[in-house]
């Protein structure tokens, strides 16, 4: 079969998802809001007040991190877990920490630790298989209100946002007015969530982790160094376990050291990298707060040269797109949460269905919603002339997120197969079902900036 493909990353201007979850109230009624903390380190509290009204900071963004969500989503759920050791995650022998409280951390628990360890580092901690539905509820929960008051978000993680509220000082205080977005977060969805506020995200994102637990902080313009100068250097966002151990292998433990170094010598210690930790250490970021799009997507159809009837081959069609896609996501450390699966006729009716779903990058759990939802569209027993995939809503997300009911095996395996993918092509590791449907997707990462390969002969 003769195809053509089309694989993109899009913000399309077309339907809403069909299903919007709500959230009963009275899941919310009777609790209680966490108090919150307001943390200065370093800077009294009325130094953040006088910036209410400054008219100077050329930018003011802010971060906001919900406070170990998946522990406090099922405290939620189960109050009695208040103020106890809680692990969510994995609870086989072979699974992984997902989440974890802070009285967990006390132990040296952290996410990603392998939960046998954490057990034994932590043999009173109360284990818990976690329910990514409900974590995604809230996150869109949180998500709704954020939007509904930011003037331009980002959603970095399920559990992650940066605001850009520049300009705002004019009119209000823009401390004052995350202050009260944090609150109506935590009254309205009873999850505590913790912010920094600064001139970059960099520094806003520092300042977050330095709030939280439960708290709020606010790094005034030309404080950006002296703040960030006591800290670990392993504060710094993306300054990962490997990088770390560098510096420390070099005598380094504090920003401030890196801030006293010579450029120079960091990108040749680090390279490119080196650079931009350098101006990371230094409060140097100017990168900009991207616009969140819902419908923010990444999707794949295929025209048939002859319109066809076969079902079984429009399916293992849709599996290959399905599998491609998740892998895709993969790579670029994204989770998707609608599906949207397209057939148009031969007479060019084309019909849609989406479903929200939990956030996700898994092979095996987005198959199955294509399939689910084909098998919901393909009512009309008339040729095809063309199937699509679209996976939207994404967020950017590591792997443990919904491997609740599989063991470190399945993560390794994913890992594995998309090793394979990386080094050989994505056609290298195939399911056994998809083996015949070769032409479906391309080559190219569309998470990586480079443009995907469209073929030339492409046609609607
Ligand atoms: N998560 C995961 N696997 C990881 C890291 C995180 O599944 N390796 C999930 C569980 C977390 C959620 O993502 O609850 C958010 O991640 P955070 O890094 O924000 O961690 P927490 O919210 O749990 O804690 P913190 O209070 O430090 O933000
Ligand atoms: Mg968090």
């Amino acid at each position: 079969m003769t195809t053509t493909t089309d694989i993109k990353i899009i913000n399309d201007s077309d339907t809403q998802p069909s299903e919007h979850i709500d959230l009963p109230s009275s899941d919310f009624d009777s609790r209680e809001t966490t108090s919150s903390r307001i943390v200065s380190r370093g800077f009294s509290k009325e130094s953040q007040i006088t910036d209410l009204d400054s008219f100077g900071t050329p930018n003011s963004i802010i971060h906001m991190d919900l406070d170990t969500f998946f522990v406090s989503c099922e405290r939620l759920l189960e109050p009695k877990l208040n103020g106890k050791p809680v692990l969510v995650g994995g609870t086989s022998d072979r699974g992984v920490v997902s989440a974890c409280s802070y009285e967990a951390r006390q132990f040296g628990v952290h996410s990603a630790m392998p939960m046998r360890m954490a057990k034994q580092l932590c043999p009173e901690a109360i284990v818990i298989r976690g329910n990514s539905s409900i974590y995604s509820k809230y996150s869109n929960l949180v998500t709704d209100i954020i939007k509904e008051e930011s003037p331009l978000y980002e959603k970095s993680s399920i559990d992650e946002f940066y605001i850009d509220i520049t300009g705002m000082d004019r009119f209000h205080g823009s401390y004052k007015w995350a202050s009260e977005l944090r609150q109506r977060i935590m009254k309205e969805t009873h999850l505590p969530i913790s912010f920094g506020m600064s001139t970059s995200k960099t520094v806003s994102k520092v300042g977050t982790g330095e709030a939280k637990p439960n708290g709020q902080i606010q790094v005034l313009k030309g404080n950006e160094k002296n703040f960030l100068a006591p800290l670990s250097i392993k504060k710094i966002p993306m300054v990962g376990d490997k990088t770390y151990r560098k510096f420390r292998s070099m005598g380094i433990e504090k920003i401030q050291t890196v801030q006293e170094m010579p450029l120079e010598l960091m990108e040749r210690v680090f390279g490119k990298n080196g650079v931009v930790i350098w101006k990371k250490a230094n409060g140097i970021d100017n990168s900009p707060v991207i616009p969140f799009h819902d419908r923010k997507s990444i999707s794949s159809s295929l025209t048939f040269e002859r319109d066809t009837i076969d079902v079984r081959k429009l399916k293992e069609i849709l599996t290959t797109m399905a599998e491609k896609l998740a892998f895709y996501l993969r790579n670029g450390d994204k989770l998707t949460s609608i599906v949207t699966v397209t057939v148009r006729y031969s007479d060019f009716d084309t019909r849609s269905r989406q479903m929200r779903i939990p956030y996700t990058a898994n092979d095996h759990t987005l198959i199955a919603t294509v399939m689910n939802l084909f098998n919901q569209l393909y009512q009309r027993r008339v040729m095809a002339r063309l199937v699509g995939v679209r996976f939207s809503g994404l967020v950017g997300g590591g792997y443990q997120i919904n491997l609740f009911e599989d063991s470190e095996r399945t993560i390794k395996l994913y890992q594995a197969m998309d090793k394979v993918r990386n080094r050989f092509g994505q056609g290298a590791v195939k399911r056994a079902v998809t083996m015949d449907t070769r032409g479906v997707g391309q080559t190219s990462n569309p998470f990586n900036g480079e443009a995907p390969v469209i073929p030339a002969h492409r046609r609607q």
